[in-house]
């Protein structure tokens, strides 16, 4: 019997993804859980992982597709094995049960599932002249798959004007709906004008190495820039005592191995600023600028920065303020191993209230982290190391932590700020504080 694997839903508001690698080829046989394709979204590369058994009899799909939640990667037929098997049970029963579903459940891919959006309808560019549109995309210079080329052609977007950002300058769907959006809004303000300057020809210094820049470093910059340019941040800084906690982290440390986690000094941070936010309820908010409205959420979702080979990616860990240390310090271990195995789901780095940046692990004294916009704030962690502190009578040695609070200065004042720290920084020092008022 023949059945197909159709793209698994990948997250709220993620409506199409271009195909990076075909993991698997015809004839060969895949299994439950197997990843078959490496797909990129607008967030980052994840490895779909098959919710069926068989051999590859036929492949729907090619480098460079863009593909919409429902749309068939490959069908598969039975072998000996997969009918002496008899089941096709995953491992993890949850989430592949939820992927079989909607593998079950996904229409068929069709023209309808790629639509123009209605924002995109009465583009500009319809003006230019359509010959010079078609000639363009007819031409083999572009490289773009044919449903893009669909899509350009359906919007009235010359690709020819498009720059692609996949591998060797393929035009993605997102290529095509930016560059949509660009002729759509026009010129920008004034004030929010960005002068590029050229660059310098560095051929006249010595040989060069040119290297297209990945989507998760494209998208990385694009955030940092957004951030950058719409948020007015102020960094404060302040120091916490945590020669205590760090004995303690040291006698728990075991159990919570054993039970798969890493007790660090990360994974007790997050149950404690998930806490701070419950107290100071301005930092879990996000700015609505054009509505004059300030969002306050009622749930708390700490992301948490995670340095990966392929570049930046913050994973969320949800409802932080219900979870204890122990069921923390197991999720951020299973999040940041997958974020580095580039497993994440794209739905595991969105709908964070608060973001963590901890590079002590690395080194540093100090450094200013950038909100995580739409978030308004993120606390940016620094090498905590042992000097000396006067207790009032002599020099103790103490293990101090460097804490960087950066925050949206629109929203949030100096003090309330500074308050929001030191009761982040008193309640490493004194976990008491946790149970107190946490
Ligand atoms: N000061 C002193 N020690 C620290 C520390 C700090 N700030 N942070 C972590 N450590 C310790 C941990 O407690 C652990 O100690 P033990 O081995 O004694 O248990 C050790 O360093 C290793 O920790 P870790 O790095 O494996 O785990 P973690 O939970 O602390 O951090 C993670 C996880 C994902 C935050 C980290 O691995 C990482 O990727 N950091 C980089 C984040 C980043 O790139 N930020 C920049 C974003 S903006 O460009």
């Amino acid at each position: 019997m023949a059945s197909t694997f159709a793209v698994p839903e990948l997250g709220e508001g993620i409506d199409a993804v271009e195909v990076v690698t075909i993991l698997v080829a015809v004839g060969d046989r895949i299994e439950v859980g197997q990843p078959v394709v490496e797909v990129e979204t607008d967030k980052a590369s994840v490895e779909v992982p098959s919710t069926i058994t068989g051999v590859v009899e036929t492949l729907h799909i090619e480098v460079g597709d863009s593909l919409a939640t429902g749309s068939p990667v490959l069908t598969v037929v039975e072998d000996e094995a997969t009918q002496e098997d008899g089941n096709d049970n995953p491992p993890d029963e949850s989430r592949n049960s939820r992927e079989a579903e909607n593998a079950e459940t996904s229409a068929p891919f069709s023209e309808e599932v790629i639509k123009p959006t209605e924002s995109v309808k009465s583009l500009p560019v319809q003006e230019a002249d359509p010959r010079q549109a078609e000639s363009s995309q007819a031409g083999t210079k572009v490289p773009a798959a044919p449903s893009v080329r669909r899509f350009a052609r359906e919007l009235g977007v010359d690709i020819s004007q498009v720059t692609g950002s996949g591998s060797e300058g393929r035009l993605t769907l997102d290529d095509v709906k930016d560059h949509a959006r660009h002729l759509l809004e026009g010129p920008r303000a004034t004030s929010d004008v960005h002068f590029p300057r050229p660059l310098p020809d560095f051929k006249r210094w010595g040989d060069v190495e040119e290297q297209p820049m990945s989507k998760i470093r494209r998208l990385t910059a694009e955030r940092m820039d957004h951030s950058w340019r719409s948020v007015p941040q102020v960094t404060h800084n302040d120091l916490a005592n945590i020669t205590d906690l760090e004995h303690t982290r040291r006698r728990f440390k075991a159990p919570i191995e054993e039970a798969g986690g890493k007790l660090t000094v990360t994974a007790i941070l997050v149950k404690i600023v998930a806490s701070a936010l419950k107290r100071f309820p301005d930092f879990n908010t996000s700015l609505d600028v054009e509505r004059q409205l300030v969002v306050k959420k009622q749930y708390i979702n700490v992301g948490v920065a995670v340095d990966t080979p392929s570049g930046l990616l913050v994973p969320v860990i949800r409802n932080a303020d219900t979870k204890n240390v122990k069921a923390i310090a197991i999720e951020m271990q299973d999040l940041a191993t997958r974020a580095r195995e580039r497993k994440l789901l794209p739905d595991e780095m969105q709908g964070a209230t608060f973001s963590i940046s901890n590079l002590g692990g690395i080194g540093g004294t100090g450094f200013s982290p950038i909100v995580n916009w739409p978030e308004v704030a993120i606390l940016g962690v620094s090498r905590g190391r042992v000097q000396a502190e006067w207790n009032g009578e002599a020099f103790e040695p103490r293990t101090m932590l460097p804490l960087s609070l950066t925050y949206d200065h629109r929203l949030i004042d100096g003090a309330e700020a500074a308050r929001f720290l030191r009761w982040v920084a008193e309640a490493l020092e004194e976990p008491m504080l946790l149970v107190l008022e946490g």
